[in-house]
This record gives C-alpha cells, structure tokens and sequence, in this order.
C-alpha cells in the first residue's frame, strides 16, 4: 500500500514537473528560440554582474533608463535585436546606424561597455551585446522599483552588418502618422497595441527642440502652430525653444514626470499635450485612442508594457549559430 502511494506521489509530482517545465518553454519561447537561465551553466553572474553595474551608475544618471530603453528599441527595429546600434563606424563610406540622424542624442554606449569589460573578465566570449542590452535597458528602468518591470529571456547573438542607410523605413520619424506608424510596427510583428502600449516609453526622458518645433513655428505656412496641439502648451513650447533648429536645447516629453516611469505619458496625450505628432497620432484612430485611455490604469499598462516589451526584445533574434558573441560591442569580431 504504502510503496504504491509512493509511486502514486512520484508520479504526480512528476507530471506536475513536466507541466512546469513545459509552461517555462512556452513563456520564453512563445516568440522565439530565447529562453531563461541561458547563462546558467556558462555564465551564472551574468545578469548580476549587469544589474550591479546598472544600479551604479542609474544612481548617478536617473536618465538613463530613458537613454537605453530607447538604444534597445533603435537597436531591435533595425535588423532585429542583435546589437547592430552599438556597432562604430569602420568605413566611412557606409556609416553604421550610430551616425543616422535619429541616432541624435543616443547615449548610454559608454555604460554597455563597462559591462561588456566585465562578462569578458568573468566569462570571456560568452554574453552577447544584445543581451546585455536588453537586459541593460530593463534593469535601468526598473531600478526605482526594486523589482523588474519585465522578464527577458536571453540567447540573442550579435549581428556583424550596421547600416544608417536601413535606418530610413525601420526607425519612425516624430512626424509620422497613424497609420505609417502602425506600418512600421506591423513590419516587424507588432500591432496596434504594442504601437499604442511601448510609446508610453516616452513617459521618461527628453527630446531636442529639432524634433517637434515644425509643430510650433508656421505649420500650416501661416504662422501658426499645429492645432492639434494644446494651444497654451504649443506657447509654454515656443519659450522652451526659441530657436527651432536648436540641436543642443532639450525638453521633457512628459512635462513635471520625465524622470517616472509611469502612466503620465497618456493623461498628457489626452490633454493634447503630446510633444511628437507621432504622439498625437495615437488619438486620430478609434480602436488606439480607446487603448491611450485604458492604459491610464496602472493596472492595465504596467503588465502590458511588460508582454510589449518582450515581445520587441525577441524581433528578428539571431540564435544558435546564427551571428557571433561580440568580445568587444563596438567592433565586429575579426
Ligand atoms: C512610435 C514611434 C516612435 C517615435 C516616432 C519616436 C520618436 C522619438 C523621438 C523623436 C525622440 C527624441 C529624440 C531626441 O531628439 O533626443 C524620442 C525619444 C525617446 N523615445 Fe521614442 N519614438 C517612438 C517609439 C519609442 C519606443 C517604442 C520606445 C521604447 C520602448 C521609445 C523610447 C524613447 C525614450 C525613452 C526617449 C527619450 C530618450 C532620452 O531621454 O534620451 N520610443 N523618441
Ligand atoms: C528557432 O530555431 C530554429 C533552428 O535554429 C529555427 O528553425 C526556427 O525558425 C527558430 N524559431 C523562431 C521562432 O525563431
Ligand atoms: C570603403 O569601401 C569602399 C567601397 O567598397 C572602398 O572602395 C574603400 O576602399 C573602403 N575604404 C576603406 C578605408 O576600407
Ligand atoms: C501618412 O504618411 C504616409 C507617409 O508619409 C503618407 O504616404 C500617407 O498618405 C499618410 N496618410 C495619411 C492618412 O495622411
Ligand atoms: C510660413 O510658411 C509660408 C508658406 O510656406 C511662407 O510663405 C512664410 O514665409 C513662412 N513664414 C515664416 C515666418 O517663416
Ligand atoms: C552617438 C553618435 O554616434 N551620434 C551621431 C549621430 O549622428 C550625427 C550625425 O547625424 C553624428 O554627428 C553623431 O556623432
């Protein structure tokens, strides 16, 4: 009796096990070959070592989870998530993404590399740029929190083409519309909810003046500023830039709470306030402007923004033997 209950158990548990295990595969590979644990057995401090170093210097810079979660998205658009943004350019002829205008005030290069220096140290060769990054960019934002806003499964290998030339057509511009926005998004097997639910990133940090000011200065060639924009707002803008080509003044894109990562980004939008058209553009479709009001729930952006951002750390992934373990981000293995 008692051998048999035994068994009975073991194989419950057992069962129990496989389920857990086969519900683990799922979650990470529900978009792709990456999976949890990747490092385990080749680089168990992997995701410490980058935790430490990002908790250091987010301390320091409060920006700069806004500075990586945006290399993330740059790099994960332009031939998927493989680390090709971090590549320097080594012809001049073909300028790599890094020398692209809307690279403009990309930064935070110098933090992957204090990371990438020590993986080599603890585990040479075996963590790739566009995992650190990935990871990077989730542990920066997620430092005020003390707890992490998404899971990333890891596997991602680095791609040796970076291009600026492929940035036009991937990365969209601040002037883009509803519906070439969704485009771009759709190009990469995301949908008007990731569209609507990761521009909410742009409740932390800052844009240049360049960016938005054709939206203040004679829009429409009479003088005027764009009338979808908050009128008060568009002359509160105006003063933040005087001079509408400046490449040096910045300006919150979440005025009072561009330091928070939180659900301000759609209350302002739905004042008008949104700095960007492409901002704006969330509220000229009925089924985007119904989600820009849902998403004012913490409840409801919080766990969304989470799948979205799984989602876009897994675009167009390079794994198994695909690509390379870069020993250095900036430069192509020899
Ligand atoms: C939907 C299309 C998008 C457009 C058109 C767009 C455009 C822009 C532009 C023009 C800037 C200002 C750059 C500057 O002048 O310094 C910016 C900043 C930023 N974007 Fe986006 N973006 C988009 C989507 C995203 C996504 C998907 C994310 C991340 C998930 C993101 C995160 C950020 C962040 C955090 C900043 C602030 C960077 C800083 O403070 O340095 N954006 N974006
Ligand atoms: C996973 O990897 C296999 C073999 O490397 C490949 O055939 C398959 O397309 C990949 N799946 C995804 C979703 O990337
Ligand atoms: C850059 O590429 C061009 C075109 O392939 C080539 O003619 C030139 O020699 C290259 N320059 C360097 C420094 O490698
Ligand atoms: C949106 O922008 C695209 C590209 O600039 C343009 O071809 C298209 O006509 C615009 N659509 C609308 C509805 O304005
Ligand atoms: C505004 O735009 C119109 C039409 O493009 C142009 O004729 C006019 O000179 C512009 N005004 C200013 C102040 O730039
Ligand atoms: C970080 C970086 O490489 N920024 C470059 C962005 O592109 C401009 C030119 O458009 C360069 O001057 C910057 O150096």
């Amino acid at each position: 009796m008692k051998a048999g209950y035994s068994i009975f158990v073991l194989f419950v548990s057992l069962a129990l096990f496989g389920i857990v295990e086969v519900c683990n595969a799922r979650g990470a590979h529900g978009f792709s070959n990456l999976s949890y644990n990747y490092y385990r057995r080749t680089c168990p401090r992997a995701e410490k070592i980058v935790r430490g170093i990002i908790r250091e210097r987010a301390r320091i810079n409060p920006a700069l989870g806004a500075k990586l979660i945006r290399m993330q998205f740059h790099d994960c658009f332009v031939r998927g998530c493989d680390a090709s943004v971090l590549l320097d350019t080594v012809n001049g002829s073909f300028p790599s993404e890094k020398k692209a205008v809307p690279n403009l005030s990309l930064s935070g290069f110098d933090v992957i590399d204090d990371i990438k220096t020590a993986l080599e140290k603890a585990c040479p060769k075996v963590v790739s740029c566009a995992d650190i990054l990935a990871l990077a960019a989730r542990d920066a934002v997620s430092a005020p929190f003390g707890r992490r806003l998404w899971d990333v499964p890891l596997g991602r290998r680095d791609g040796r083409i970076s291009l600026a030339s492929e940035i036009n057509g991937n990365i969209p511009g601040p002037s883009a519309n509803f519906s070439s926005l969704l485009q771009t998004f759709n190009k990469k097997g995301l949908d008007v909810n990731d569209l609507v639910i990761l521009s909410g990133a742009h409740t932390i940090g800052v844009s240049h003046c360049g960016a938005f000011s054709r939206r203040l200065y004679n829009f429409t060639g009479k003088g005027d500023a764009d009338p979808s924009l908050d009128r008060t707002y568009a002359i509160f803008l105006r003063k933040q830039c005087p001079n509408p080509a400046s490449q040096t003044i910045t300006v919150e894109m979440d005025p009072g709470s561009s330091l928070k990562f939180d659900t301000h980004y759609y209350d302002v939008l739905l004042q008008n306030k949104g700095l960007f058209q492409s901002d704006a553009a969330l509220l000229t479709d009925g089924h985007s402007r119904g989600l820009v009001t849902t998403l004012r729930r913490k409840r409801s952006f919080f766990p969304a923004f989470a799948t979205s951002m799984m989602k876009m750390g897994a675009i167009e992934v390079l794994t198994g033997n695909a690509g390379e373990i870069r020993a250095n981000c900036r430069v192509v293995n020899p």
